[in-house]
């Protein structure tokens, strides 16, 4: 019977045996799957390699030997040169509307219709062992299996980007990534050469908005929009094109963490994101996505502020509605990681009919980018073949062939077309894609045009659709990482940026990063506009989840805790959808009275409150005001504008906390059932920033 790596058997399960050279040889009971080389002979000894008497020399004849050291040499391919770190799942798309008379694009074709999907969540600097609460955007590529091909819908977590034309993508990837002398800021953009490209880069400005913003420091994938970012064409069946901009909503709502939470996740659980995306689906919380759509005609474009080719700029939601089209379901984790989520190859110029691109440059350069990546990546052009990027929906018959690991040619004679032997497909006009027939006029040129030179509306567009609070973490990112660049002259060119953008902002970095003099403002070609109305989509904060669902409460226990008081708000976490952790000073369990031994599931120096949502503190005998660590949990929990729910024996903590007397819409007692149903029912709500404005004022 064959055994998934994830059978491990126990090590009670475990017998061994001696060998006769004294090599123990342990075989879980029923492990009775046979080790073989990749030829398939079954390997005798995997422990001891074959050697001419037993101190003597090792045998090159010893091919189980060789060919296990050969293949582990091997293991490595080169990492993506951007979006590195990644993680994965398999699920499925199901259309809600019918939108055959728009597109003629498979996925939508009828309403429940369903179509297998891939996706992948990345970072975008960092390398693939990096953190994953790096302030960074977040990559959001589906694969869509349809039955009329694959269609790739690679996005970020972010409605713009950085650059308008695809010619300065390497010089953006090289001024984040480490400095190429000094290898290091890893996962950062908190240095010089970012800082000074972006500051001689003013169409930048708007993405750097989002970038210090929270939505750089998402809580999880599975709280995360996801944006196509430029602007694509439906085209219907009679050959009409409607521009389309592609939008994911989760579910479980937009939810991000603090800066100083970001950072001591990264300690705490590097992984956080991938465990929380597995862990999801291990327990069958399936994390979903609305797929939105904002379509609009050539009318419309012509109208518009901004020209909506430019990926600087976006549409806000309250000029062109959302249409909600369909829900992504992620049920499937990968089997394993390297073959689906490493080895998945993602290309914008995956199309299908019914989907066609624009003359955005950005998405143009993109159609060549990443199929040339995959060549370096995945060795060879046969990539195409690996699981995980074969088409699943629709046969694939083409004349292509050989190439490193060929694993699916035509059978027969025949390896062209046309062919007079009646064998091998035809391309077929009606069914095959048609691209759109775009008018294409003008003379060949470099020069950007007008229509794209305004740099700084829409930057502050997203600025005053800000909290107050929100206002705050961005102002506070840009001190942060102007802070972290030595050179005084990229802080003051920002400087001179932001004064283009909001008065007040610039003024309070130029005072917070001590500047001295306050720069001029920048040139530009196009003033500001500055009746552009604020956007409430654009928030976090004034979109929250409204349910617990899929969120974690931390509990902290220690011996002699009130097990009814856990008990009710096990009953309240899991009636709201969400997810209890219990954590107390021995992993072993904490005594609930003097013989009942209560499992726990962390213990608590590896468990801090920035990786709960929100927290509980229901300690017994030892109130814990003399454990640092049971300490730095309740006084972070604080800090980060948590619900916190305290029980009568917490008050020791509390105050060794320093928070004796501290009352706020956050700070909840537990005492009975009916205290823990209406804690979980505050928690439904994100954070407590009130509680923030006290502490920076
Ligand atoms: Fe990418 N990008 N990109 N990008 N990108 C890659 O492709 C590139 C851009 C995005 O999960 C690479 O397979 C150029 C915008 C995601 O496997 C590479 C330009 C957006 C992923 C590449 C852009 C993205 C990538 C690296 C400017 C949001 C991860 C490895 C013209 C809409 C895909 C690879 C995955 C990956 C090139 C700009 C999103 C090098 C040249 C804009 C989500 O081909």
């Amino acid at each position: 019977m064959t055994k998934t790596p994830r059978q491990t058997a126990s090590i009670e399960a475990l017998t061994s045996k001696r060998g006769a050279g004294g090599e123990i040889h342990q075989h879980a009971v029923g492990q009775d799957e046979r080790l073989t080389t990749a030829q398939g002979v079954v390997i005798a000894d995997n422990q001891n390699s074959l050697r001419a008497g037993a101190p003597g020399p090792t045998l090159m004849e010893d091919f189980a030997l060789r060919e296990k050291l050969f293949h582990f040499d091997h293991e490595r391919i080169p990492e993506r040169v951007v979006h590195a770190r990644g993680y994965g799942a398999h699920g499925t798309f199901t259309c809600t509307r019918d939108l055959t008379d728009i597109t003629r694009a498979a996925p939508f074709a009828s309403s429940g219709k369903k179509t297998e999907v891939f996706v992948r969540f990345s970072t975008v600097a960092g390398s693939k062992g990096s953190a994953d609460l790096a302030r960074d955007v977040r990559g959001f590529s589906v694969k869509f299996y349809t039955d009329e091909g694959n269609w790739d819908l690679v996005g970020n977590n972010i409605p713009v980007f950085f650059i308008q034309d695809a010619i300065k993508f390497p010089d953006l990837v090289h001024a984040v990534k480490p400095a190429p002398d000094r290898a290091f800021p890893q996962a950062q953009s908190a240095h010089d050469n970012f800082w000074d490209f972006i500051s001689l880069t003013p169409e930048s400005m708007h993405m750097v908005m989002w970038q210090m913003s929270d939505r750089t420091i998402p809580r999880s994938f599975t709280t995360m929009e996801g944006f196509g970012v430029h602007t694509f064409r439906f085209v219907s069946t009679e050959g009409v094109s409607t521009f389309v901009k592609f939008h994911w909503k989760p579910r479980m709502g937009l939810q991000s963490v603090m800066w100083d939470e970001a950072v001591k996740s990264n300690g705490a659980d590097p992984d956080r994101h991938r465990r929380d995306l597995w862990d999801a689906i291990d327990r069958g919380d399936f994390p979903e996505w609305d797929l939105g759509v904002q379509m609009f005609d050539q009318d419309f474009a012509d109208n518009f502020a901004f020209d909506v080719l430019d990926p600087t700029k976006l549409i806000p939601e309250e000029d062109c509605p959302v249409e909600i089209i369909g829900t992504l379901r992620l049920d499937r984790a990968v089997d394993n990681f390297f073959a689906e989520t490493e080895q998945v190859a993602f290309c914008t110029a995956n199309v299908i009919p019914g989907i066609d691109f624009t003359d955005d440059p950005l998405l143009q350069g993109r159609n060549f980018s990443y199929l040339d990546t995959q060549l370096k990546r995945l060795g060879g052009p046969n990539f195409t073949k690996l699981p995980v990027n074969a088409p699943k929906g629709c046969p694939v018959s083409n004349y292509q062939q050989d190439g490193h690991m060929q694993t699916a040619a035509r059978k027969g004679r025949v390896n062209y077309e046309p062919n007079g032997w009646g064998e091998g497909p035809r391309a077929h006009p009606l069914e095959g894609y048609v691209s759109y027939r775009a008018p294409v006029t003008g003379p060949k040129t470099r020069l950007r045009p007008e229509s794209f030179a305004d740099h700084y509306s829409q930057a502050r567009q997203f600025y005053i659709s800000q909290t107050p609070s929100e206002q705050e973490h961005i102002l506070s990112a840009l001190v942060f990482e102007l802070s972290k660049c030595a050179e005084p002259a990229i802080r003051s060119r920002m400087v001179s940026h932001l004064l283009n953008i909001d008065l007040g902002l610039a003024q309070s970095a130029a005072d917070r990063l001590g500047l001295g003099t306050t720069p001029k403002a920048a040139p530009t070609s196009q003033p500001t506009q500055m009746n552009l109305a604020p956007s409430p989509a654009l928030s976090i904060q004034q979109n929250p989840p409204g349910s617990f669902k899929g969120r974690m409460l931390g509990v902290v226990l220690s011996d002699g805790f009130d097990g009814a008081l856990l008990a009710a708000l096990e009953k309240a976490v899991s009636e709201a959808g969400g997810v209890i952790r219990t954590v107390a000073p021995r992993i072993g369990g904490v005594l609930c009275s003097k013989d009942n031994l209560h499992p726990v599931t962390d213990q608590i120096s590896g468990a801090p409150s920035v990786l709960f949502d929100a927290v509980a503190v229901l300690p017994g005998v030892d109130g814990l005001a003399s454990t640092p660590a049971a300490v730095d949990f309740l006084k972070d929990a604080h800090v980060h504008c948590k619900h916190i729910g305290l029980s009568a024996s917490a008050a020791e903590l509390v105050e060794a906390c320093g928070l004796a007397g501290a009352a706020d819409d956050g700070i909840h007692t537990l005492r009975d059932a009916a205290s823990a149903r209406s804690f979980l029912g505050a928690c439904k709500g994100l954070r407590v920033w009130g509680r923030e404005t006290l502490f920076a004022g």
